[in-house]
């Protein structure tokens, strides 16, 4: 049976990544006899709301909804469109609209690349973030009040629901009783922000009870990253709600060498409504349109997306490809990220020809 994929690689270097993202998926489908549709959609980019106002059609949900994944790029153009417009208008909109309340990072230092931290190898950074994804400090409650006047007053709401807050950390917990390491840090600032997260802590609490193989720890936030720098070996499972999450999981990459390698799900567990996958990163405008943006993540991402499709086999390949090019360490394919010459298409393509090898 095929699996729809519903592709947007939205702006910069996500056009650019995706192409590769697809080409490793066609190698992996070829090798392991997969049917994968792919259906191409433009909207999602800061050139579609220049041409229409709106970063997607009214009708996005109905022409999404029933595809069993989206593989997504990266949105964003500061210079086109003010950033919350296209991030609320696209990105925020799926992970709401489809109830994608995990969005699961894994941070891992691969083979071939060298960590900032010193004397770190592969083995010592594999962690995952689980990051939530549907309300937190992303919430869109809140206000302005005497706008442009010298009495200007903003405010932004931050939203902790017991159904939210309970749903990620049991799929956080979860995650953790699966590894061997069997360790779960809880991202907090209890200290300073005084009713939502002493009510996150109390609900990490309340779950720890249900899995006593689990080591519990908390941190809050401004330590947590200085132990992300010196101590990233400590982690294993590291929850945190959206906006840490977000922090954790661009900081955690950045402690593997490069933010380029870094995959990440937006998953709707019950399965009701399609997960989406994209990389970590975003559309770096700054690198745009050069073709030297590492394809990394994106690929690595399409190989989430096969291991939520049942396909763990065919998404095991792809990162062995992906492993087995970045210890190969050869320069003319590398990206220069990774401290190589190569071009995103170079990169790419060695990983897929190592995916049907
Ligand atoms: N591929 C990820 C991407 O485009 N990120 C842009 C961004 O600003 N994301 C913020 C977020 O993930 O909440």
């Amino acid at each position: 049976m095929a699996h729809t994929i519903a592709v947007i690689a939205g702006d910069g270097i996500g056009t650019e990544v995706m192409p590769e993202g697809i080409r490793a998926l066609e190698a992996a489908a070829k090798r392991f006899a997969l049917d994968l549709e792919f259906t191409i959609f433009e909207f999602g980019s800061c050139d579609y709301y220049l041409e229409h106002g709106q970063m997607m059609p009214d009708d996005w949900f109905e022409q999404l909804k029933d595809f069993d994944a989206l593989f997504y790029g990266a949105v964003g153009w500061p210079e086109k469109v003010p950033d919350h417009i296209s991030l609320w208008g696209s990105l925020i909109q799926f992970r709401r609209r489809f109830d994608q309340y995990v969005n699961l990072r894994p941070c891992k230092l691969m083979p071939g690349i060298e960590s900032p931290l010193a004397g770190r190898k592969p083995g010592d950074i594999d962690f995952y973030v689980v990051r939530e994804n549907t309300e937190g400090e992303y919430s869109s409650i809140g206000g302005k009040m005497f706008e442009g006047t010298e009495r200007e007053v903003v405010i932004q709401e931050t939203v902790m629901s017991r159904t939210g807050v309970d749903r990620v950390l049991k799929y956080a917990f979860d995650l953790a009783q699966s590894r061997p390491r069997q360790k779960l840090t809880s991202a907090t600032k209890s200290n300073g922000i005084s009713i939502t997260m002493p009510y996150w802590d109390e609900r990490v609490a309340e779950m720890a009870k249900a899995y006593p193989d689990v080591a519990v720890d908390k941190f809050h936030i401004d330590i947590l990253t200085a132990n992300f720098v010196l101590h990233p070996d400590w982690f294993d499972v590291v929850v945190g709600s959206n906006l840490f999450g977000d922090i954790l999981s661009d900081l955690g990459p950045a402690c593997t060498g490069t933010i380029g390698v870094a995959p990440s799900a937006n998953i709707n567990p019950e399965g009701n409504f399609p997960s989406l996958f994209e990389p970590v990163h975003g559309s770096a405008p700054d690198i745009a349109g050069k073709g030297i943006a590492n394809p990394i993540g994106q690929i690595w991402s399409g190989a989430m997306m096969l291991e939520h499709l049942g396909h763990a086999d065919a998404a095991q390949a792809i990162v062995d490809a992906i492993e087995a090019v970045l210890a190969e360490g050869d320069m003319k394919v590398l990206t220069r990220d990774v401290g190589g010459q190569g071009t995103t298409e170079s990169l790419g393509r060695a990983i897929a020809a190592k995916i049907k090898s």
